[in-house]
């Protein structure tokens, strides 16, 4: 069955608010917090208009709309993909029993810790990237930070729908809090590390929707899998919209490479910075920054919660029904690392409890993809230089290894070692204020900042030199 939208609610939806007056007033109670925080902390660039898609129903061929409309009046609302029929539990103690289309009482508290760590990351990403549009380096990627923010915002109703249609008063006032923590505070900070990140620069922006963004697909494909039928069909529809945002991180940095590589063939020269390009090495130390603060939000190697989520059916695996094993893991062992006396060891331990393991094994996977094309936009401009991620240990605070100093190259240093080599590996002083030096908005159609290389095409079928945003 495919639900449309309906566009003629405050708040469109395809969850049939009208159906349920209590819920639909108190969403209305909340959307001018939301209007007010978007106002406050959302993008501060103003523009008369933004081509942009909006999602206006959940079915395969018409969930995505392009037009220019001006970002205060995007239609923020509410969709989970069409309901399976028979769905069944695929994981867990309950495997094999009917989906939940109710909250199971026992795991109430687990189930909304969930949501509202989901719910958290997404109003925190657009505080992060709210300064970005004043130095856009052309209008498609104006358009597309706008896009970003759109649908995170969508992704924040997403949460806030399931608190306030499921958890009662506590959800409302969850949904409050999810308005009140801020990226960076000393009083409120996000709950997640890298959501109180800076992302002071374009390049830190890419960076973030490569890898920061890739953590949410997996999450939210470990949360897909969920018993939980609403939340599962939410996911499967945030999913849809998560794909672009990591198309924007991906042909982001293909982009500034391409462009470093051809200033360093044209001017036989790594020092690029004279001729206004951002240098291969700064390149690889933002990537080891973004890499490694999100491997910290897979948690730790070891993990009570996860085993406690996946036996409860709350959090399965990334792909779980394309696995071939019991689905319950009761009785296998996996094995991870550990530092004892300074040296990394390999240890056995119940596979239940290394699932976030799992999870960032198959995120290593994803993230070598976009390094091997990296390499390869390198080679074919024949330099002779590689990108590489740091080893799971670099630069950790969550995990077996916070504590340690551990090197690009796995090796566990002494923290003298690291202090002095620290600036060789993650981002300086120096290299943040050179790539700001980069940051000047380049806001005529078609036209691009010299740091980085045009788009292969443009949005939607339209040309790169589209008019894709209109400035006040
Ligand atoms: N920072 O048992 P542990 C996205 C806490 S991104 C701070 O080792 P667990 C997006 C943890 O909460 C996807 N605290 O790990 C991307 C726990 O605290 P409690 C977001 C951390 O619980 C870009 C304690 O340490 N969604 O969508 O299995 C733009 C022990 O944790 C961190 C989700 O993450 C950290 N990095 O796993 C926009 C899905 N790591 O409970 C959006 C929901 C751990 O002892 N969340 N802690 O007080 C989860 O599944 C899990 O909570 C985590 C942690 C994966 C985050």
């Amino acid at each position: 069955m495919s639900l449309s939208a309906d566009y003629t609610d405050r708040i469109p939806n395809n969850v049939d608010l009208r159906g349920d007056r209590r819920l639909q007033r108190a969403l209305e109670a909340w959307q001018p917090r939301f209007m007010q925080w978007w106002r406050d902390l959302g993008p501060d660039l103003i523009a008369r208009d933004v081509y942009l898609r909006t999602a206006i129903s959940a079915d395969r061929d018409g969930w995505a709309h392009f037009g220019h409309i001006p970002l205060e009046e995007y239609r923020w609302g509410i969709f989970l993909a069409d309901r399976e029929p028979d769905r069944r539990i695929a994981f867990g103690e309950h495997m094999g029993m009917t989906a939940w289309q109710q909250v199971p009482g026992e795991y109430r508290a687990e189930l909304q810790r969930l949501l509202v760590v989901q719910g958290d990351t997404e109003p925190a990403s657009v505080e992060q990237q709210r300064l970005l549009g004043f130095t856009a380096p052309s209008l498609y990627d104006l358009r597309n930070l706008f896009q970003v923010n759109v649908e995170e915002g969508r992704h924040l109703w997403a949460m806030v729908y399931l608190l306030h249609a499921f958890f009662g008063r506590e959800g409302r006032e969850q949904a409050e809090e999810l308005l009140m923590r801020h990226s960076g505070s000393v009083d409120a900070p996000r709950i997640l590390g890298a959501f109180n990140e800076p992302t002071r620069d374009w390049l830190a922006f890419f960076m973030f929707t490569y890898f920061t963004d890739r953590d949410g697909k997996f999450q939210l494909g470990t949360l897909a899998e969920s018993g939980f039928d609403p939340l599962s069909r939410t996911c499967r529809f945030m999913l849809r919209e998560e794909a672009h945002h990591m198309m924007v991180g991906t042909t982001g940095i293909d982009r500034v490479v391409r462009r470093s590589a051809e200033l360093m063939r044209e001017h036989d020269t790594d020092d690029i910075k004279r001729h206004g390009g951002i240098p291969l090495d700064i390149v690889q130390r933002y990537l080891n920054f973004h890499y490694s603060v999100s491997l910290d939000l897979f948690g730790g190697e070891r993990s009570t919660n996860v085993a406690n989520y996946f036996t409860a059916g709350l959090k399965g695996r990334w792909q779980e029904e394309r696995r071939q094993d019991d689905h319950r893991l009761t009785e296998l062992t996996a094995t991870v690392d550990v530092v004892v006396d300074g040296r990394v060891e390999r240890t056995e331990i119940p596979a239940l409890v290394a699932l976030n393991q799992d999870l960032r094994s198959e995120y290593f996977t994803d993230c070598n993809n976009g390094v091997r094309r990296w390499n390869r936009i390198l080679e074919e401009a024949g330099v002779d230089r590689t990108l590489s991620l740091p080893h799971h240990g670099f630069n950790r605070r969550v995990g077996a290894f916070a504590g340690s100093w551990v090197t690009p190259g796995g090796s566990l240093v002494d923290v003298e070692t690291w202090a002095r080599r620290e600036p060789e590996w993650l981002p300086t002083p120096d290299d943040f204020e050179y790539v700001q030096s980069l940051m000047k908005p380049v806001f005529l159609p078609g036209m691009m900042a010299a740091w980085i290389a045009p788009p292969a095409t443009g949005i939607n079928g339209q040309p790169v030199d589209y008019e894709y945003v209109h400035l006040t």
